[in-house]
């Protein structure tokens, strides 16, 4: 009866867990349910090499217990030695020639899906962004246009879209789980692959080679328009004037405590080539801060008094004259009508 009791308890709290974990996820960060061309080679991948799998275990398992039934030791014949099958020629041959056919069952489509997501033929025909990850956040700049971006990717539904990527310091992975297998991003030679997303649709993107103290938080964002919106958003892009004299009065002021305390050293307004934050042009429009924080007045506030609060090791925090709250509140108001576009990831979710 305790025995019982026991494994209900177990049973009810793996329950419990698998419960609470399946509402860890964000929508549109995971790799089982692909929304693009690369995640959807990937999963094929998956399902065929769980397949093979189970279909050892199984047989292995069917023979195991088969053989423990079988030859198990019988009343009255324990001296029984049953027929030894060492060295036989047929059985060695059998479980040679199985995994060699299994592995190869796996290598073809592996091996061809491969060279098929790395294929850059119809590259110079289309979308191309040019992407640099520094710690802990990512920079994108369009080949063609003079316009570039951090955190947020804007690009069409259903076409190819190639991203050459580098490192501007150590080496940093990128994926987006629901859309493309992931690929290194190192400080030499550039990398290249293409994302085609069915769906439109804001999907996660995430760092996954540990790359410092922040690695976990180095999140940002695709979103994918529809061909229309899209053009939109880069003609929107392209028109910023990054001079504009904001409506407010005490975003004016913001304006001009952001020329006053060294921002401009680091953070762009409108297109420019060198970065050592990222580019601010259309901050206002993206729904979060640094990547990972739900954008908003106050957590901006708290980011400009402390950003090491809110990512650790990151390359701003004390790299600028220390802020009081006031000052701090008003370049948030001038930060936050940065917004150039109607194309957001609002956009992209209806
Ligand atoms: C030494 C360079 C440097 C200076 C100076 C600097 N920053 Fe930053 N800033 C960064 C870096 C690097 C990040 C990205 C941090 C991360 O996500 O890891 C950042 C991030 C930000 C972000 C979040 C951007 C986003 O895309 O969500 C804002 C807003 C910001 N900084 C505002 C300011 C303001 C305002 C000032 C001036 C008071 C300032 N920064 C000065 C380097 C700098
Ligand atoms: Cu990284």
């Amino acid at each position: 009866m305790k025995g019982w009791m026991g494994k209900i308890k177990a049973l009810s709290l793996l329950g419990f867990l698998a419960l609470i974990l399946s509402g860890c996820g964000k929508e549109n960060l995971t790799a089982l349910v692909p929304k693009g061309y690369g995640a959807e080679v990937s999963m094929d991948l998956i399902i065929l090499t769980t397949v093979v799998m189970l279909v050892v275990f199984a047989v292995v398992m069917a023979i195991f217990i088969f053989v423990l039934i079988r030859f198990r030791k019988k009343k009255g014949q324990e001296d029984f030695i049953p027929k030894q099958v060492e060295g036989n020629h047929t059985l060695e041959t059998v479980w040679t020639v199985i995994p060699i056919l299994l592995l190869i069952i796996i290598a073809i489509p592996t091996v061809l899906a491969t060279f098929d997501l790395a294929d850059e033929t119809e590259a110079s025909d289309s979308i191309n962004i040019d992407v640099t990850g520094y710690q802990f956040w990512w920079h994108f700049d369009y080949q063609g246009e003079d316009f570039q971006t951090s955190q947020d990717i804007y690009i069409p539904v259903g076409e190819k879209v190639y991203f050459n990527m580098l490192s501007s310091d150590v080496i940093h992975y990128f994926w987006v789980p629901s859309l493309s297998g992931k690929l290194d991003v190192n400080p030499e030679n550039e990398n290249t692959f293409y994302i085609e997303a069915y769906e439109e649709g804001v999907y996660w993107g995430k760092c996954a080679e540990f790359c410092g103290p922040s690695h976990s938080l180095m999140d940002f964002k695709v979103i994918v328009v529809s061909k229309e919106e899209y053009e939109q958003w880069v003609a929107d892009m392209k028109n910023v004037d990054p001079d504009e004299e904001p409506e407010s009065a005490v975003a004016v002021e913001g304006k001009e405590l952001f020329q006053e305390n060294n921002c401009m050293g680091c953070h762009a307004i409108g297109s420019s080539p060198v970065q050592t934050g990222p580019n601010l042009t259309n901050f206002g429009n993206r729904e979060t801060l640094a990547g990972v924080e739900d954008l908003d007045k106050d957590t901006l506030v708290k980011w400009l008094l402390d950003p090491e609060e809110i990512k650790p090791g990151n390359k701003m925090t004390d790299n600028y004259p220390a802020l009081n709250k006031e000052d701090a509140e008003k370049i948030a108001e001038y930060l936050l009508q940065l917004k150039h576009t109607d194309i957001t990831s609002e956009s992209a979710e209806n």
